[in-house]
């Protein structure tokens, strides 16, 4: 169900309940590494972070102790024998660094915080824990086991078929048992199980990484399934290890190699001592499991009668099952769980089952990312074929598959005759609608639709909108981003979730992840995703276009490895969590360095690849314009981007110790801009005068004050006559639209331009009953063959400018994560009559909610203890305000 405004209302309330029997003040959602309880992580200086509550206001921290402890019982008792930090006199309550002995491998820590505030101090925080993986490949013992070999039937080809590599490996336990916690990674996909159980909800683990560099192991407690006599079943699937796309000619798709497992098994006993049990010849494996044939884009092949039953349960007979091989190691540096693995995080029902036939086409209702399973007994030998699509053909009869290109997103499943739940493991489909055969009758119960993405917390962050008339068709578009947004996060953020494609394009994210960081907790992908990127740099400081790099795309531009400081900066910003950019500051640096090598002339940066990609086209059938009045100058967007770079690298070498690069940055950032404004700026209008090429110049603050009003003049002609308040811009110029128009005051039109149903727009988009957002504009119209409906780059920067602008949450310039916020909202949108809208900052909740009644104002806003916040009424009063709930009542200006 939707949130109300009066939802949003009513979201102070929880926060004063919570205490009211308590002292003033209490710790709660303690985090390390911005995560809770994470287990089997490798950071050797993690980083604490907890919540204050209290129903008093404005309460600021003053100071923290922070325990850490190598039992439960140790914390209980206040020994700190790890880490006692001490009274430290700080108002710092996010990324507060570990400072003490180095930690140990496999070991679980145990925690606790209390602080001082000036409204006085907390009781200890409830205990939490942590648990380290083993840190350094030198820690691992034992060889990476597989098979190095295609085996009939199998094929690597265009559409590369390879069965399911399953290992076991049974051992005894003969002592009492402490603490047994496997560390694993299979590639490019795998399944655990312990005992004839499944371990753990992860989905598709591990998270995909370019291999050669980088290979995530997954930490599992296995202590409450160890018996006397014990079995490992792994199963491996294909992934993006062993490529589902193989094309000797396409040089730039990365082949690794053939499935792969290593993993390592510590059972620790009561005794103190311990055993480590690794992957070697002693497992066995074997390849004649039921599922036969996986790859990501095309699916599945689960054939029943090839069952195994028991297989990761004592006793089965494996003697006819190989000796595992060793294989060659993946090369990449094993780090462990570096973001939470994918789930299921929903279930949904078929919203309709038609049947034409002896097919059914399902509906779910929206375009989603997941799989179906299925709970129906397929008689013994019979084949089920489930395919999927994002669209049903004319005639509503038969599914559209034009715009999959080659990927088949077929499972088929051949039946035993017994009764079993089943849905593919080793990929993901994009799909609302399914055509499934080989069935005899379908019922609504026979399936539903698993919805696969990160683990995200995305609850309380919601936005409501309503106009005088009504609801604001932004609740739909903003629905549509969501799902959309969920949907594309597979351990990395993907283009689409359908087509043979579903890679990792950096420029689609460069401002959308910070949109995204307003929907759920995004910080833990990005993260990971920062390192994936810098993964991928070449000696030469050259950066892929897509990261991780399965397709090696050196083109050399600018705006899409603009991503890399663009998601740092998002994580510093949103989270408060300098660690990213601190890591990647050099790499950013040298990515410059080779562009101003390589890719200039003079001052000006003259090479661009993509150009403002899918600009609203001449004619309904085209993806990409032909018409250069529409296209903006890629050495524009070039030099426009590589300014606003350098000036991020002078705001943030100071902060990060290179205050000497400061400088540097800064003249770059001038030369650079004075030679964009030399080429392109004539009476008032930049270059051919697209709206994208007057935009960035404006927004990223590049024009001479002298032009500034004309320029703007200038943007606003060719947004509001020549294209009817309807956008003009790609994927470049769009993420700068809509907060730039209403920082300068056209609010109006930003909000016209976001909720316009008329073509092209989002709103058009929901109008033609999109749910999700589509790659191009036209999406309902252009040719087939790059025509993705769930892709999310066209959202611009849509999100932030409606958390930002319309609810007017955001952190202040000096106040990352949240510290000081920025309470502004746009006020001016005549259309708009209330707005609410909650963001779970690091601190907690802050809220906002303006209702407007004629010319007068009602402004609720709550901000959470530990924060403070610069607030700008209606009537232009700017006010300083701290924790709590507020109440404000104002006239709008003129
Ligand atoms: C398309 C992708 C992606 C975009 C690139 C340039 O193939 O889908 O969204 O970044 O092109």
């Amino acid at each position: 169900m939707k949130p109300s405004y009066l939802f949003f209302l009513s979201l102070l309330l929880p926060l004063t309940a919570a205490v009211a029997k308590a002292g003033p003040v209490e710790v709660e959602k303690l985090t390390v590494e911005g995560r809770v309880s994470p287990m089997g992580i490798d950071v050797e200086t993690p980083r604490f972070g907890w919540q204050i509550v209290s129903r008093e206001r404005d309460v600021r921290q003053v100071s923290y102790r922070l325990l850490v402890a190598s039992s439960p019982e140790r914390l209980n008792r206040d020994i700190g024998d790890v880490w006692d930090s001490g009274e430290v006199r700080s108002d710092s309550s996010q990324w507060v660094s570990y400072k003490a002995d180095r930690l140990r491998p496999n070991t679980t820590y145990h925690w606790k915080v209390l602080v001082a505030t000036n409204r006085g101090r907390s009781a200890w925080s409830a205990p939490a824990s942590w648990s380290t993986g083993l840190m350094t490949d030198a820690n691992w013992s034992g060889p990476w086991i597989g098979l190095d070999a295609l085996l009939p039937g199998e094929t690597e080809d265009l559409h590369s078929q390879i069965a399911a590599r399953r290992f076991r490996r049974e051992f005894q336990v003969n002592k009492p048992v402490r603490r047994a916690v496997i560390h694993i990674s299979g590639l490019g996909l795998y399944t655990l199980y312990l005992n004839g159980q499944r371990v753990g909800t992860d989905v598709l683990t591990p998270l995909p990484t370019d291999y050669r560099k980088t290979v995530v192991y997954n930490s599992y407690d296995l202590t409450a399934l160890l018996r006397d006599r014990n079995a490992i079943g792994v199963e491996l699937g294909s992934g993006r290890y062993f490529l589902p796309i193989h094309n000797p000619e396409e040089t730039y798709r990365v082949r690794f190699s053939y499935p792969k497992l290593r993993a390592n098994l510590i059972v620790e006993y009561e005794d103190g001592t311990a055993d480590t049990l690794s992957t070697d010849r002693t497992w066995r494996l074997s390849t004649d499991g039921p599922v036969r044939l996986t790859n990501e884009y095309d699916g599945e092949v689960f054939d029943a009668r090839l069952s195994m039953a028991g297989w990761t349960s004592p006793g089965f007979d494996d003697s006819r099952w190989l000796k595992a091989p060793i294989v060659s190691p993946p090369g990449g540096s094993m780090v462990g769980n570096i973001a939470p693995p994918m789930t299921v995080y929903a279930t949904e029902k078929p919203v309709a089952i038609r049947r034409f036939g002896s097919r059914y086409i399902v509906d779910f209702g929206t375009n989603n990312a997941g799989r179906i399973r299925m709970n129906y007994t397929a008689a013994d030998g019979d084949t089920v074929r489930i395919r999927h699509a994002e669209l049903l053909a004319p005639g509503d009869s038969t599914l559209s598959c034009d715009n999959l290109r080659s990927a088949r997103q077929t499972t088929l499943y051949i039946g035993d005759g017994k009764s079993r739940t089943w849905a593919p493991e080793y990929t993901y489909y994009g799909f609302r609608y399914a055509e499934i055969t080989g069935v005899s009758g379908l019922r609504e119960t026979d399936l539903c639709r698993e919805l696969i993405a990160d683990r995200m917390d995305d609850a309380l962050t919601g936005l409501v909108i309503e106009e005088e008339n009504g609801e604001s068709l932004l609740d739909s578009i903003i629905a549509n981003a969501r799902r959309g947004v969920r949907s594309n996060y597979k351990g990395m953020p993907v283009d689409c979730p359908q087509r043979d494609e579903r890679m990792p394009w950096l420029g689609d994210r460069t401002t959308g992840c910070l949109g995204e960081s307003y929907l759920m907790d995004n910080h833990s992908l990005y993260a990971k995703w920062v390192r994936d990127i810098r993964d991928s740099q070449l000696p030469d400081g050259n950066l892929s276009d897509v990261s991780p790099g399965y397709w090696q795309l050196y083109s050399g531009n600018v705006t899409w490895p603009a991503a890399l400081p663009f998601a740092c900066d998002m994580l510093y910003r949103q989270y408060g969590d300098l660690r990213p950019m601190a890591e990647s500051y050099d790499a950013v640096k040298r990515f410059l360095a080779f562009i101003r090598a390589n890719r200039s002339d003079g001052a000006l940066i003259t090479y661009d690849r993509y150009g403002d990609w899918c600009v609203p086209p001449e004619s309904p059938r085209l993806i990409h314009s032909q018409d250069p009045a529409r296209q903006t100058d890629g050495r524009l967007l070039a030099s426009a981007y590589y300014v606003y770079l350098c000036r991020m690298m002078a705001r943030y070498a100071p902060l990060l110790g290179h205050d000497s690069d400061a400088g540097f940055f800064t003249r770059e950032a001038e030369r650079t801009g004075a030679a964009l404004n030399e080429t392109f700026l004539a009476a008032d209008s930049y270059s051919n005068g697209t709206a994208t090429a007057n935009l960035l110049p404006l927004a990223m603050n590049i024009v001479p004050a002298s032009s500034r009003a004309g320029v703007e003049e200038s943007l606003l002609r060719t947004i509001v006559e020549t294209n009817g308040t309807h956008v003009s811009t790609g994927v470049i110029g769009t993420q700068w639209l809509l907060r730039f128009l209403a920082d300068a005051g056209h609010g109006d039109v930003a909000y016209q331009l976001a909720t316009t149903e008329t073509y092209p727009g989002w709103g058009y988009m929901v109008r033609r009953g999109a749910t999700t957002v589509w790659e191009l504009w036209n999406g309902d119209t252009a040719d087939s063959h790059m025509n993705s409906g769930n892709h999310v780059m066209l959202l611009g920067d849509l999100l932030i400018w409606a958390y930002e602008r319309l609810a007017g949450i955001r952190p202040d310039e000096h106040g990352a994560g949240f510290k000081h916020i920025l309470l502004k909202p746009d006020f001016s949108v005549r259309k708009l009559t209330a707005v609410a809208a909650s963001h779970p900052s690091p601190y907690g909740l802050i809220r906002s909610a303006w209702r407007r009644t004629g010319r007068s104002v009602e402004w609720d806003v709550t901000i959470p203890p530990n924060t403070t916040a610069t607030l700008h009424l209606p009537d232009g009063r700017v006010e300083e305000i701290g924790s709590g709930s507020h109440h404000f009542q104002a006239t709008l200006g003129r």
